[in-house]
């Protein structure tokens, strides 16, 4: 059985995990804390990010491959256009590269200095607007199915809103993206997700994702 180092609030860690439950694939799951990452898991990956996946064969050590690795084998997502396609390559990139530089100033910044809360606040929402220019009005971004796009950017937009709710629900040029990510929050894929384990320590018994 693969085990999954994982880390509950870590939006790549989720992005997996909702891949893996998509997948219908069982693994062990380890919880960490980034403070204090277990020796095993840097033995077998040492730039210590979670998620860590370890197969029989091989460690795949960052979320998006770990998606991947699941599209693989199994078809978890509805088919998808060139357009989306592109559209999905796109901000999958935007948000890995850009979005989260600016989410992370925007929610810590007191611990970046000299960081300009509202200027990193405006430049993600300038990513959203983007985002919601280019999506269809429905339960997920491309339409009635999930896609790879709804599980790789929402738990980072979810972020977004946490950081400041009162704000991000009084944005009156992301409508669709403030339902989408309601209609995401509230599904059965995000709170199985979302399951609370205990940190994982060496010599405890194996616990499971998803649980049962
Ligand atoms: N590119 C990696 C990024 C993973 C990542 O940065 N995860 C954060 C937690 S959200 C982490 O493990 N950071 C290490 C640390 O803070 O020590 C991926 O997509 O898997």
């Amino acid at each position: 059985m693969p085990i999954l180092y994982s880390f509950k609030r870590c939006p790549y860690a989720m992005r997996a995990r909702m891949a893996i439950l998509l997948g219908n694939i069982s693994c062990e799951i380890r919880e960490i804390r980034l403070k204090n990452k277990p020796e095993h898991m840097l033995e077998i990956s040492p730039k210590g990010t979670v998620p860590v996946l370890l197969l029989k064969d091989r460690v795949i050590d960052e979320s998006m491959d770990i998606i991947n690795w699941v599209v693989a084998q199994k078809s978890i997502f509805a088919s998808t256009n060139e357009e989306q396609n592109k559209l999905t390559e796109h901000f999958i990139t935007i948000f890995d590269d850009n979005f989260k530089y600016h989410l992370d100033r925007y929610k810590y910044s007191t611990r970046y200095h000299d960081a300009d809360l509202e200027h990193h606040r405006d430049e993600c929402l300038k990513i959203l607007i983007d985002l919601e220019n280019s999506i269809s009005n429905n339960k997920w971004i491309f339409g009635d199915e999930i896609n790879k796009l709804d599980i790789s950017i929402l738990p980072f937009i979810r972020q977004y809103k946490i950081a400041n709710p009162i704000w991000f629900d009084a944005q009156q040029k992301i409508i669709k993206i403030k339902k989408l990510l309601d209609s995401f929050v509230e599904s059965k894929l995000f709170q199985k997700a979302m399951h609370k384990y205990d940190v994982w320590e060496p010599d405890t018994k194996p616990v499971f994702f998803p649980a049962e």
